[in-house]
């Protein structure tokens, strides 16, 4: 069993194409009678989760973007979609990670469209199809969730500096906040009896929103964004923990004063405002040094602004 090949137990290696990730036939070959007997019902009954969440992924459409060289290599392997898609935050459908991606799979935003209010000269409304014209690119970034767990995932989107240079920031503005969706029909988490102050909302200041590394994300793994992972769209700030990436965005608003935010809002002892990375601020109920892997079970140690300091650590020098 030890030394049983697992082809889908990636290990470190070159990226493989996106496609192979939904590949049915590679999910049900990996699950194939000799697997099953080796490996007994509780493994055999995670792989029929994974073939699930595999066969459900691939129903949302391709989306093809050149890779950014600048971003081609995480220095991480990458973690596999059968792992990254069927363990998610997303407290709307549910504070239990295992079930979010079943809860949401039907979940769709339509019509969709993006509201851009506040400080700038072309407030309005913008299509994905909008959005998305501004620049699509593929990056693998490294993601780090605030309860210490981790991954590596390919994202397809626009970096938000190209759209608050096509909104026109004006001068006064200082922060930018995102507004998540709000529909309980759809959203079992944001029912009646819910304690949560819905919609999500996030975040961040300008200059940290105009930083090169801040995606506008429409796409994962090759295709467009499942209902689990924050569709049709969501933000990405791989140098904050998890929570400051906003899932199924429908409004941003350039502001003047800062917004307040979810988490920081409702502990803010335990959820700082800027909320960087940082493995020498423990959480109050547990440390940051080190972090799980996801799909793998190891731990590594965690890296200050997640490996990003040397792109952003000048944002936060003080004088
Ligand atoms: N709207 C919304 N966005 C959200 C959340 C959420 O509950 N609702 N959870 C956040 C947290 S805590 C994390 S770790 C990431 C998880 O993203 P993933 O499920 O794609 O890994 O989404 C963030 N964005
Ligand atoms: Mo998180």
């Amino acid at each position: 069993m030890a030394n049983r090949r697992r082809p889908w137990d990636r290990g470190a290696g070159p990226l493989t194409d996106a496609e192979v990730y939904f590949s049915r036939r590679r999910f049900v070959k990996a699950l194939g009678l000799g697997g099953l007997a080796a490996g007994g019902l509780a493994w055999g009954g995670r792989r029929l989760v994974e073939v699930a969440v595999a066969e459900e992924a691939a129903k949302t459409p391709p989306l093809k973007a050149p890779r950014n060289p600048a971003y081609a290599d995480a220095g991480r392997p990458l973690t596999g979609a059968e792992h990254a898609l069927r363990y998610n935050n997303f407290y709307e459908f549910s504070t239990s990670k295992e079930r979010v991606w079943r809860l949401a799979k039907d979940f769709c935003l339509d019509p969709y469209s993006l509201e851009v209010a506040g400080l700038v000269e072309r407030p309005g409304v913008l299509s994905l199809e909008q959005v998305e014209a501004l620049g699509l690119e593929e990056r693998v970034y490294r993601f780090r969730c605030v309860e210490a767990w981790a991954m590596t995932v390919p994202w397809i989107g626009v970096p938000l500096r190209k759209l608050l240079e096509h909104v026109g920031v004006r001068s006064e503005a200082r922060y930018v906040a995102f507004t998540s969706f709000l529909d309980p029909k759809q959203a079992p988490g944001q029912r009646e009896g819910s304690h949560y102050p819905w919609p999500y909302f996030e975040a961040l200041r300008l200059d940290e929103a105009a930083h090169d590394l801040t995606l506008v994300a429409t796409g994962v793994y090759g295709r467009r964004l499942p209902p689990q992972s924050g569709a049709p769209l969501r933000i990405v700030v791989p140098w904050k923990y998890g929570y400051k990436s906003p899932k199924s965005v429908v409004k941003m608003t350039f502001t003047k004063k800062r917004p307040p935010t979810f988490w920081n809002q409702l502990q803010p002892d335990e959820y700082s405002w800027l909320s960087n990375v940082n493995p020498e601020v423990p959480h109050p109920r547990w440390s940051q040094k080190t972090e799980r892997v996801l799909g793998t079970g190891a731990r590594r140690p965690t890296l200050p602004y997640n490996g990003y300091g040397e792109q952003v650590a000048r944002l936060y020098r003080k004088g």
